[in-house]
């Protein structure tokens, strides 16, 4: 990064000060991950230099003849990675993939079901804080308060209720696994569009740790970097029946010109996602998360549901009398990086709710195991009950960042 050093050193230095952090610290952002460093070349190349408005071989500008070669190759990948029918892999983020959706197939005003944020929805799934909570009228199913578990009869019941345009399945902060057909059924009972948001999960879909909603869903939406490992970005899969409007909805109805560098990392990830170590670090994804939660519910940590089967847990601390900004700024002092999160039935407020959320990609793509999930869990205990010792939360950094040395860092080293 030489130029980049010449150039501007002072972004340099916070590019060089964010590699050390992220080398330093155990980061447990369920949304997180670390990319290749070959993700990384593609996303910094002279791709960032073009505008290609429309699609591969039929774009709004001439000079394509890269730029379609990329957009083919990862929309190529994409099927057949999922077993989609049809991919657009323009959307910029996952908002946006979300936001087509709603275009594609709803009118303002028509109604459309989703999970309750607080209960591990997403804002896009219809709160009321985003434009698809105050342009559409959503309804929320919620999680079994007994269980936590998501209640199949009640979405079914509220479905028939309301009738809604698009029946939504996927979530931020669910950490179990989706019955999509029963989720097909639903819709097909109440005559609603199913659409799968699998942001989080992709990646364990990618390697047969999840199963895959594409056969169920009319359309379903992901973002690129989060399980799945790739860059910041979003894609779409679809039947073909539907290829038409979701094309026009992401273009031109609600993005310009694609970013084809993001489009060529995209590819990349997609073609590692295909090899066969990707489906160990699915199943050790999933692995991780599972010991991980044992040992936190071993130590007295309440999970949401009671457990995990994917990649992520959710944890109400209400029992542990700190609230979740609290215990996240602790273990961030202790060198554990994580979020405050919104737990079902919250009577807190989300700027500092009852609960926080963690996960396991990032950790498990650095190669840590069952012996690191069980000092994490320590760990974690350890921050919470001496939230305001700063003299130990910075012995437990000392620790943390001990045991980061010892495993390599994905696309850093
Ligand atoms: N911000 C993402 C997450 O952390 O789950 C969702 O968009």
């Amino acid at each position: 990064m030489n130029a980049l050093l010449k150039t501007d050193p002072e972004i340099f230095n916070l590019v060089k000060s964010e590699e050390a952090y992220q080398k330093r610290t155990i980061r447990l952002i369920a949304s997180e991950n670390y990319t290749s460093k070959a993700v990384l070349d593609a996303c910094g190349t002279v791709f960032q230099n073009k505008y290609s408005e429309g699609y591969p071989g039929a774009r709004y500008y001439q000079g394509q003849v890269n730029c379609d070669g990329v957009e083919r190759l990862a929309i190529e990948r994409a099927k057949a990675l999922f077993g989609a029918e049809h991919a657009n892999v323009q959307p910029y983020s996952g908002s946006p993939a979300n936001l087509a959706i709603y275009l594609a197939f709803a009118k303002p005003g028509d109604t459309v079901l989703g999970l309750n944020l607080s209960h591990g929805g997403h804002l896009t799934h219809g709160s009321k804080a985003s434009a698809t909570g105050k342009w559409f009228n959503a309804v929320h199913y919620s999680l079994d308060p007994v269980t936590g578990l998501l209640n199949y009869d009640e979405i079914r019941r509220m479905a028939l209720e309301h009738k809604p345009k698009l029946l939504i399945a996927g979530h931020s902060a669910y950490p179990r696994q989706l019955d999509f057909a029963k989720f097909r059924e639903i819709a097909d009972e109440c005559g609603a569009i199913l659409f799968v948001d699998m942001a989080h999960f992709a990646g364990l879909v990618a390697g047969g740790a999840h199963p895959n909603p594409v056969p169920f869903a009319d359309v379903v939406t992901t973002t690129t970097h989060k399980t799945l490992r790739g860059p910041r970005g979003a894609m779409i899969l679809c039947k073909e029946k539907h290829a038409k409007a979701i094309d026009k909805a992401v273009f031109p109805g609600l993005q310009g010109g694609p970013h084809n560098a993001t489009t060529a990392g995209i590819a990349v990830a997609l073609k590692e996602a295909m090899q066969p170590e990707f489906k160990e670090y699915a199943r050790k994804t999933v692995e991780n998360a599972k010991t991980l939660a044992a040992e936190l519910t071993k130590r007295g940590f309440s999970l949401v549901s009671g457990g995990t089967d994917n990649h992520l847990m959710l944890i109400d601390l209400t029992n542990k009398n700190i609230s979740g900004k609290e215990a996240a700024v602790a273990m961030e002092n202790a060198g554990l990086i994580l979020n405050y999160n919104t737990v079902p039935g919250e009577t807190r407020k989300a700027s500092d709710p009852s609960g926080i959320r963690l996960g396991t990609p990032s950790v498990t793509s650095r190669g840590f195991g069952a012996d690191e999930m069980r000092k994490i869990a320590e760990w974690m205990e350890l921050a919470c009950s001496h939230s305001q010792d700063n003299g130990k939360l910075e012995a437990i950094a000392k620790e943390t960042s001990a045991l980061c040395e010892r495993f390599a860092v994905p696309g850093i080293e």
